[in-house]
């Protein structure tokens, strides 16, 4: 079989070749203690590039979540998230399980946003009956939402109810580039007013492994501390941190690329009938099988993989397709030529 065109995440992205070059050139040190120069070097940029004090690299996107919450909340406390957040749905229950943070879901819009009055009304009174309001987490872009950009003046709306009630944002970032080359805005804009973001290098910036999670220099002494807790202490992490600052000088601008295809993708599987495009947005493309098609679910993901095309269920007759850099222009005309073939039967 050809070549697998593989829309199933940008996370399957690889290294590119600059990458590999430096990752072989990278100087190291002992990260745990410090002394790493290629991952000082790639947190000072990570801090510049999204305006805050200061950054620690992290394994995944999970553990910088994880990380910051353990660092903002205390057990009992209550953070204020949305009902299709990545850290609710996907984070394996970490927060619960490992924190003891009690999630308030409310509902997310399509637009990924939450209500402001929602958020208002969620804060908890001063009463020993509730479990304290700490913590509110935003996602941007936001995955489940069809990869939708909160704009700046969406974020600081929230930055000011954090403010007017005492409490702290995070902001799970994993795709924060693509919001911002989307909305034509610096990470820095997006943030501003935020105590914490995390966001992923391994998305759709491509470097193998590795996310940054950036706040005041305080609290990224504290998520040091968890990320230790957590096993996330690496050792000469400067070979997987060289990755990281080549993906952040070179891999930024490009995602304009992606979101185009993906915008491409959502109109040529939008013309095939039995196909509803959910959404659409940034590098993502949400699609459902309509009711009038016989073949099932799961058969149409096997009859594209027999034609070289992957990608993933969302559950039910819904799937998601995410475009990244290892996707090219002809690959968008044979995705849609093989799915249409495949609802056709
Ligand atoms: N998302 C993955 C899957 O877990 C669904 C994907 O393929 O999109 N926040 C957001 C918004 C994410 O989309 C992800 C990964 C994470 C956090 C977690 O990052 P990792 O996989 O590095 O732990």
């Amino acid at each position: 079989m050809a070549d697998i065109i593989d829309l199933r995440s940008d996370t399957v992205t690889k290294p590119t070749p600059a990458m590999r070059e430096a990752m072989a050139q990278a100087k190291v040190g002992d990260d745990v203690y410090g002394e790493d120069p290629t991952v000082n070097q790639l947190q000072e940029l990570a801090a510049e590039m999204t305006g805050m004090q200061a950054a620690i690299l992290v394994p995944t996107g999970t553990m910088g979540n994880l990380s910051s919450l353990l660092a903002h909340c205390d057990r009992g406390d209550e953070v204020i998230l949305g009902h299709l957040a990545h850290t609710f749905l996907y984070e394996a229950g970490g927060m619960a399980a490992l924190g003891g943070i009690h999630p308030h879901q409310l509902r997310n819009q399509a637009d990924g946003t939450l209500l402001l009055d929602d958020i208002r009304n969620a804060i908890r009174p001063d009463d020993v009956h509730d479990p304290p309001t700490k913590l509110i987490t935003l996602e941007n872009t936001h995955n489940r939402c069809g990869g939708v950009a909160l704009s700046v003046d969406y974020t600081q709306s929230v930055v000011e109810i954090a403010r007017e009630h005492n409490l702290k944002l995070h902001i799970d970032g994993a795709r924060l580039f693509n919001a911002a080359v989307a909305l034509g805005v610096s990470a820095g804009e997006l943030v501003a007013g935020a105590d914490s973001v995390t966001f992923c290098l391994s998305k759709g910036l491509s470097a193998p492994v590795g996310s940054m999670v950036c706040g005041s220099n305080e609290f990224i002494k504290r998520v040091h501390r968890m990320r230790k807790m957590l096993g996330g202490g690496m050792r000469q992490a400067g070979i997987v941190a060289a990755a990281g600052i080549v993906a952040l000088q070179q891999m930024v601008e490009r995602m304009a690329d992606d979101h185009h295809r993906a915008n491409e993708l959502a109109e040529g599987l939008g013309a095939i009938e039995g196909i509803h495009i959910d959404s659409q947005d940034t590098n993502m493309v949400y699609i459902s099988l309509t009711e009038e098609v016989a073949l099932s679910p799961k058969d149409l993901l096997a009859r594209s993989y027999e034609h070289g095309v992957k990608y993933s269920s969302v559950g039910g007759r819904s799937f998601r397709m995410v475009t990244h850099a290892w996707i090219e222009d002809d690959h968008i005309a044979k995705t849609v030529d093989v799915v249409r073939a495949a609802v056709a039967g």
